[in-house]
Formats: structure tokens, C-alpha cells, sequence
């Protein structure tokens, strides 16, 4: 069976791509998905790819994948730095987590310095686009082949 991964990301990641280039860069989270969809399947990963606006439909994203996928992706976007909820969450379903930012938080302002998600991340990437996605991925796809060799 193919090994699915969840790919969070959090509020105003929808809006990539319209405004704040010189942040977030040029690309649209669609342009993301396809990337991470065709990485994702080079690497023999079935790739869920979803957002939300709202902090309870991620935790309910998150609670259900118990179950269903074999890791998680997410960038949480400004609930990184809020949200005890979605820490709880990432917690309670005990797959490995990859946390992803596109900016590199710890050039920004101090609030975004700290990260509630990190505690239940196995690894953190930050500051490097989109293509943050991908090794995010490539990171997956190599414990799922330890894990199976
Ligand atoms: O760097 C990242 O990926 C962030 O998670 C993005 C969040 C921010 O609150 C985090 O500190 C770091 C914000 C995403 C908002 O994205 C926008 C995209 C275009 C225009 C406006 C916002």
C-alpha cells in the first residue's frame, strides 16, 4: 500500500503568491501542491495536501489522520506561535511530524521566534521556500525506508 502523507498548512497561506514576494516568494500554494505532488510520487508517497483559515478544522485534519496517513507535514502559519491546540493535537496522533516555514521565522519579529509545533516535531525546516516542502518529503519518504529495511 502507498504510504500517504498529510500536508498541513495553516491561515493566509492562500494568499501566497498575491502579496508579500520578497517573504514568502512568488509562488502560489497550488504551484506548492503540484510540486509537492510530483515529489511526492517520485518518492512512491501519496501526498494529501490541504488548507485552512481555521485553527479547530486543522486539529480535527490532524486527529483523523491517525489511522489514515503515515506522517505529517505543516506549516501552521501564524498558529505556530499560538496554538496550544494544534501542539495537543500533533501530540496525541503520534506520527512523525515535519514542520515547515517558507520565511526563516528566526530573521523576523520575536513573537515568531518561538514555535508551539516544534515540541512535537521529529525536524524543522525554515527559510528556504517552497523547496522546504520537498525535503520535508524527501525526509519522510527515508525513515519510511528505514523503518521497512
Ligand atoms: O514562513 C512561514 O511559512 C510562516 O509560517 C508563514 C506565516 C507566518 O505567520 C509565520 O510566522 C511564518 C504567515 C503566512 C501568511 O502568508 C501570506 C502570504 C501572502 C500574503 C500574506 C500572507
Amino acid at each position: 500500500m502507498t504510504a500517504s502523507v498529510l500536508i498541513l498548512n495553516g491561515p493566509n497561506l492562500n494568499l501566497l503568491g498575491t502579496r508579500e514576494p520578497d517573504i514568502y516568494g512568488a509562488e502560489t500554494l497550488a504551484d506548492i501542491e503540484a510540486a509537492c505532488r510530483t515529489h511526492g510520487g517520485n518518492l512512491g508517497l501519496d501526498v494529501d495536501f490541504r488548507q485552512s483559515n481555521t485553527e479547530g478544522e486543522i486539529v480535527e485534519w490532524i486527529q483523523a489522520a491517525r489511522g489514515s496517513a503515515t506522517a505529517i507535514i505543516i506549516n501552521a502559519g501564524a498558529y505556530t506561535h499560538t496554538s496550544v491546540a494544534i501542539l495537543d493535537a500533533l501530540l496525541a496522533v503520534d506520527l512523525p511530524v515535519m514542520e515547515v516555514h517558507l520565511s526563516n521565522i528566526y530573521q523576523r519579529d520575536e513573537f515568531r521566534h518561538h514555535s508551539y509545533i516544534s515540541k512535537a516535531a521529529t525536524g524543522v525546516i525554515c527559510g528556504l521556500g517552497s523547496q522546504g516542502y520537498l525535503l520535508a518529503l524527501d525526509a519522510v519518504a527515508q525513515r519510511l525506508d528505514q523503518a521497512n529495511n
